[in-house]
């Protein structure tokens, strides 16, 4: 029986984080060991996750409910351990609070178009799961400016959200260019598209993906063109707390389930089908060969549950950002590995 005093609670840990960043932490941390996370979200019932505040195709707020990429990650987390994708709570958060609530334990996972770095394992106490989406950063400018290089740029005043990677990359990108810059910075995605939309700045970098988004917000989005330039890797991920290797196992087995249904054709149309195949990867992906979802603490037809309630990576991809989609964004490198992308999962088995 797991006796609720032998964990540690979430305030208590970002606590501990916080002492050891502040460098006040002399005395020798005694490691006591998380409340496992797939307990804390079967007692409440629910999901909680942490979700951009309304990217459209990502994660984007509609009539009281949520949409997009980020959200259908949500979603299939919430059928596999549920086998209900409605049994998710999403709090939206900006750059700047996006860590902090998963540090406090408010948010179980956060699915927020967040940038897996080095510093934000090494000094947050997070672990990202899986690059889910691998973007970069670009630019974008009204089409009147006639620019067509990034390079073109210089002495420009851009507007950038604070807290994110975006932010430092274009101080890397200009600097290394000898290039001058002014960054108007906000603290939220809304506040950066005002500032570029009343001309406070001539040009609105972020992620490539968000740049897509934030143009249909715009009263005439063809009036504005995103450059071809890419100036970083931004792999975004999923994150979780460090110190719970079981849910961590979840949110990164969950991805990798849907990315290997895509590679071996099984979608929400073709699940039947693959419950009586007998091909032996796809027997162990719908668990009718072994015991792989119970090796994470989920049941054998985990994945038939993801693929059946949300689908397969690619049938995600398509339906929130895909070139159906008012996004229309090409798969490009997000293509699985078999195709041209770089998009890979480890197998099951
Ligand atoms: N991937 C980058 C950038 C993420 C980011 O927050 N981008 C802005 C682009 S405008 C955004 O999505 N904001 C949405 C929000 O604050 O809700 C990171 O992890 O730092």
């Amino acid at each position: 029986m797991l006796r609720r005093r032998n964990f540690v609670t979430g305030a208590l840990l970002a606590a501990a984080i916080t002492a050891a960043s502040s460098g006040h932490a002399q005395q020798p941390q005694i490691v006591m060991p998380l409340k496992p996370r797939l307990l804390i979200v079967k007692e409440r019932g629910n999901l909680v996750c942490g979700v951009s505040q309304g990217i459209i195709g990502f994660s984007a707020p509609q009539g009281g409910d949520w949409s997009g990429f980020d959200v259908d990650f949500c979603r299939a987390l919430a059928a596999a351990i549920f086998n209900d994708a409605a049994k998710v709570k999403f709090v939206p958060l900006n750059a700047g609070d996006r860590f902090r609530a998963l540090q406090s334990g408010e948010i179980d996972v956060l699915s927020r178009n967040s940038t897996w770095t080095m510093s934000r394992e090494g000094e947050l106490g997070l672990v990202f799961a899986a690059a889910t989406y691998y973007d970069g950063q670009g630019f974008m400018v009204r089409r009147a400016r006639n620019v067509t290089s990034a390079l073109d740029l210089d002495g420009s005043k851009v507007c950038v959200q604070s807290g994110t990677t975006t932010e430092l990359n274009l101080a890397d990108y200009f600097n290394a260019n000898g290039m001058k810059y002014e960054a108007v910075v906000s603290g939220s995605a809304d506040e950066v598209l005002k500032a570029y939309d009343s001309g406070k700045c001539d040009v609105f970098t972020s992620d490539s993906s968000a740049l897509y988004a934030e143009r249909l917000k715009l009263a005439q989005p063809g009036d504005h063109i995103i450059l071809a330039d890419i100036i970083s890797k931004e792999p975004l991920a999923p994150a979780v707390r460090q110190g719970d290797p079981q849910w961590l196992n979840i949110v990164k087995w969950v991805h990798f389930a849907m990315v290997n249904a895509e590679e071996l054709g099984v979608s929400g149309s073709t699940l039947e089908q693959a419950l009586g195949s007998k091909k032996p990867d796809v027997k162990r992906l719908v668990g009718t060969e072994g015991n792989y979802g119970e090796q994470i603490g989920l049941t054998k037809d985990w994945a038939v549950r993801v693929i059946r309630l949300v689908g397969n990576y690619g049938e995600v991809y398509d339906r929130n950002v895909g070139v159906k989609t008012q996004l229309g964004i090409p798969r490009g490198i997000n293509q699985l590995w078999s195709a041209g992308g770089i998009m890979y999962a480890p197998p099951i088995r």
